[in-house]
């Protein structure tokens, strides 16, 4: 009994040491954008959006078709406004990846028509660019929405601040030393 629990004990610590943070900015350069738009993340991994400039949302949205622009429930940022030209001290959304079925998101902001201008994204998005959850269809789906639907208050995740790694080649190239 105490062997099998030490096991245990031992391995949740393992994939505690292997959780990765996946930081995706929103707004780089003053653009409708999430930069990068899609990571591939493990269960248990966390997603931090880190807003670096404009008033925009992660909203998750999509789950049927045409639906990229309409929020599902899962999780919502609310507005949050990046400082341009700031790195520390940004606005983030952090959440913990709990399975690796695509979740789907994009930026509630009507105002020039955020979502419409392909600003979606995707955690672990189908490879398979006929698919809903792909971002080729994500973005699709997003052209054709008149207008974006916003979801009320924060939910799905937590919002602080944060800095922007803005390292991304970097970080990702040392995780084979580091991991
Ligand atoms: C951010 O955008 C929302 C939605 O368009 C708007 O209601 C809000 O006033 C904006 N916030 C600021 C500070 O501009
Ligand atoms: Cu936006």
């Amino acid at each position: 009994m105490h062997f099998t629990k030490s096991i245990i004990a031992a391995s949740a610590c393992i994939s505690a040491a292997f959780a990765a943070t996946h930081q995706i900015q929103v707004g780089t350069n003053g653009q409708r954008v999430f930069d990068p738009p899609t990571v591939t993340a493990a269960v248990g991994d966390k997603v931090q959006f880190i807003w670096v400039a404009g008033n925009h949302t992660v909203t998750s949205g999509g789950g049927s078709t045409g639906a990229a622009c309409q929020p599902n429930g899962a999780f919502n940022s609310g507005f949050l406004i990046g400082n341009a030209g700031q790195t520390n001290n940004q606005p983030t959304f952090t959440m913990t990846v709990t399975n690796t079925k695509p979740v789907t998101f994009y930026c509630a902001q009507n105002q020039n028509d955020h979502c419409q201008a392909s600003m979606v994204g995707a955690i672990n998005p189908a490879a398979n660019d006929n698919d809903a959850n792909s971002l080729v269809q994500l973005q699709r789906q997003a052209s054709q929405t008149q207008k974006s639907g916003v979801a009320n208050g924060i939910t799905g995740g937590t919002v602080g601040t944060g800095s922007v790694t803005n390292k991304k080649r970097q970080l990702r190239a040392s995780r084979f030393f580091v991991v």
